[in-house]
Order: C-alpha cells, then structure tokens, then sequence
C-alpha cells in the first residue's frame, strides 16, 4: 500500500500535499471497501486512492473537487486490474461515473478501466444547463459498453488525456449518437475507434482535439464554427478526407490507416501501433517489431513534452533501429508504451506532416514567432518560447524528407 500510495504522488505531483489520501479495496484492509463511501467521506483536495480488483458500483464526485486514481495510474496492468462495472444489459440503469457539473479542473479521474459511461452532468441534483464538469479524465479505458445508447461520455468539459475508447457497440440503439457527446474541453492523445456511433459532437466551440487517433466518422453541425482539431489522425474505411479538409481544421492532421497491431494477437482493442523500430507486445510484456510503420507514430504535436515515452529501449540501447523525436499521436503518445519508428520515419520540423521541411512548415514557424504560448508546434525544444533555438533545429531538417512514401 505505501508504495502505491508513493508512486501515485509521485507520478501524479497534483495531488496536494495537504489533502487526505483516503484508501479502497475490495479485498484488503484498507478504509473502505467501496470508491463511492471513500468519496462520501472525501473533501476538497483529498485524494482516494483504489486498489486493484472489479467495484461493481457506480460512483458520484457530488461536486467535490477529489482525485480518485487506481493505485498506479499511469502503468496500464493496473489500469487494467482496477475496474469499475456498471453497464447492465441491455441499458444500464445510469452513468457508471456521475460528475455534479460543478467539479473544478483540479477534481480528477484518472487510471480506471470503466465498463458503462461518464457523464459530466448531474440534471437532478443541479438543473442548471451549461453547468458540465471540468474534471480531469486521464488514463481511462472505456471499451466494450453498451454506454448511454452508444455515447460513454457526454457533458465533460475538462481535459480528457491518453483515453482508450473503443469498441462500444450499442447494436440495440437506433438513435444517432456520438461516442463523445457535448464536451467543449480538450481531447489530447485520445484513441478513439471502431465504436458503433459516430465519433464526436462538435458544436458550440469544442472540443478541441491534439495528438489523437479517431477511427470512424466525425461529424458536427456544418452552421457551427469548425472544430479546431491538430496532429490528429481521422479516419474512415467508408471515406476520404483530403488534405485541404483536413488542413483547414488546423495543422498536422493526416487521414490513413492507424495500422493499429491485429487484435487477434491482443485481444480487441489494444491499439499499439505497429512499428518496424520498436512496439510494445501487451501480451508478451516486451519489445518487439512489425512489417509495417504506423504514420500515428512520432506525429503529434513538434511541441508537446515526450513525458514517459521511452528514447530508446532495453534491447536496443544505442538506438540502432529506431528513434523517437515526437510525441506519438493517440492513447499511448507520452507514456512508457509509445511505439518506436525506424530512424527519419518523421521530422521534428514537419510541422504539416507531409514528410518534407519546407516553406509551409515555415509558415508555421513564423506564425508563432516568439510566442510564450505553450506547445506552439514551432517550439521544437519544447521551452515554451518559439526563437531562434528553435530555427535553429529548423534549418537542420531544411528540404529534408522522411522515409514513408505516399501510396
Ligand atoms: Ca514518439
Ligand atoms: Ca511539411
Ligand atoms: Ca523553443
């Protein structure tokens, strides 16, 4: 438990020093047995801290501002051990996650496998109706629900980050959802694919979405201003979208094949990407390679912090095969399971993803000259300021051009 409770703070500084940690587990001692008594009994800033095993409950945050994090977030076994079911056959008799709608982004969810759905809303307890949650959800898998008739989260306008979202196949459900319905926060390094309904509700100014993989349709009220979606890859077996589409909601964004590994060799929906430098085997617990490239990998945004994401990896330690210069798009891009590409699979200074450094990848740089905004593509040294350290790392990828070719 007190390692747990270490790796926890450590990996997630966000939880405050002067809060409680309030412990669960299902099996164990601990000091409660249930996630919903341990939140009953939280206040602001306190943490409850799960331990692995299946709660068959659903939870409701009340409108405090509490994290609730499995025991190590951010290793995704534990992501997997730690599981919260309520998605009853065939209509679940309500969300599985319940948020008031007045949560702060500082309230957080963050390394759960959830089997029913969150909504960032609660109408009975406080009908007012742009009140949504800013709670953060991080960390999550949502895979294999009915949801809400298809839709797993609605009404969440915090950050939703490195989420796996696939696979929910509400086949009883006739109407038209969204796999994620009315969010207006950020959706960054999200996987989200192979669902019934169509992929997102845009309208009403979001959600904005960075460094994500979307596997199947998107769709938004055409009258509404566009979304603003960048280094995402959108993709639909059934439809094409072509570059002057995709550049037009914002820079990076690529439509292929995410290549994601078969699900035979993992089970449904683990969506590694395959990679002829380095991939992550879920099953195997080790390195290995593939045939083929995923385009998804070291795509995301020149500016975003690599965060866990290996440089190089036991077996390979002089990184002879491959090199990892980007965040990867998707659900694993930042964390220790990013795949690897074989060396100038990218460039850190193809901005627009089009595999060669040119003036329009300049154009970007200057538009975001001297810029403190943080992740402006063109700060490639990721300071925080976009200057001349930055054109610097330009210049060197100048007319350069990446391995893969256009099929
Ligand atoms: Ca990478
Ligand atoms: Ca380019
Ligand atoms: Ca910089």
């Amino acid at each position: 438990m007190k390692k747990a409770v270490l790796s926890c703070i450590i990996l997630f500084g966000s939880i405050p020093c002067h809060g409680r940690i309030i412990t669960v587990d299902n099996d164990g001692p601990a000091d409660f047995n249930t996630i919903q008594a341990a939140i009953n009994d939280a206040n602001d800033g306190d943490s409850v801290l799960v331990m692995p095993g299946l709660y068959q409950e659903a939870i409701s945050f009340s409108g405090k501002d509490i994290t609730v994090t499995s025991a190590e977030p951010t290793n995704w076994s534990c992501v997997s051990t730690t599981v919260i079911y309520y998605d009853d056959h065939p209509s679940p008799g309500g969300p599985a996650v319940l948020f008031k709608g007045t949560e702060q982004s500082s309230c957080m969810l963050a390394g759960f496998t959830i089997y029913g759905y969150i909504q960032g809303k609660d109408w009975q307890s406080y009908p007012v109706d742009d009140a949504n949650t800013h709670a953060t959800i991080t960390y999550c898998k949502i895979q294999n629900c009915y949801g809400d008739c298809g839709t797993v989260i609605s009404r969440c306008d915090g950050l939703i980050s490195n989420c796996l979202i696939t696979d929910n196949n509400h086949v009883f459900c006739v109407c038209i959802c969204h796999t994620i319905e009315e969010c207006k926060g950020v959706i960054r390094n999200c996987t989200i694919a192979n669902n019934r309904h169509s992929g997102i509700w845009f309208g009403d100014g979001g959600p904005v979405l960075e460094n994500c993989i979307i596997v199947e349709y998107l769709s938004w009220n055409a009258e509404l201003p566009a979304p603003k979606i960048s280094f995402t890859n959108i993709y639909s077996p059934h439809q094409q979208y072509d570059a002057n589409f995709l550049a037009s909601l914002g820079p990076g964004n690529i439509s292929v094949d995410p290549c994601f590994v078969p699900s035979q060799e993992i089970g449904v929906g683990s969506c590694h990407l395959r990679s002829a430098g380095w991939r992550w085997s879920q099953p195997g617990g080790y390195w290995t390679w593939d045939d083929v490239t995923s385009r998804c990998i070291d795509a995301g945004n020149p500016a975003s912090p690599l965060g866990a994401e290996p440089m190089t990896v036991p077996r390979d330690p002089n990184s002879i095969y491959g090199t990892n210069v980007r965040i990867d798009m998707g659900v694993y891009g930042g964390t220790a399971q990013a795949s690897i590409p074989p060396h100038q699979w990218t460039l850190l200074a193809d901005i627009t993803n089009d595999r060669k450094v040119d003036f329009n990848d300049l154009a970007f740089l200057a538009i975001d000259w001297q810029s403190g905004d943080e992740e402006h593509p063109g700060d490639f040294d990721r300071n925080s300021i976009v200057n001349l350290n930055d054109f610097a790392l330009f210049v060197e990828d100048w007319l350069e051009e990446t391995i893969w070719q256009e099929n």
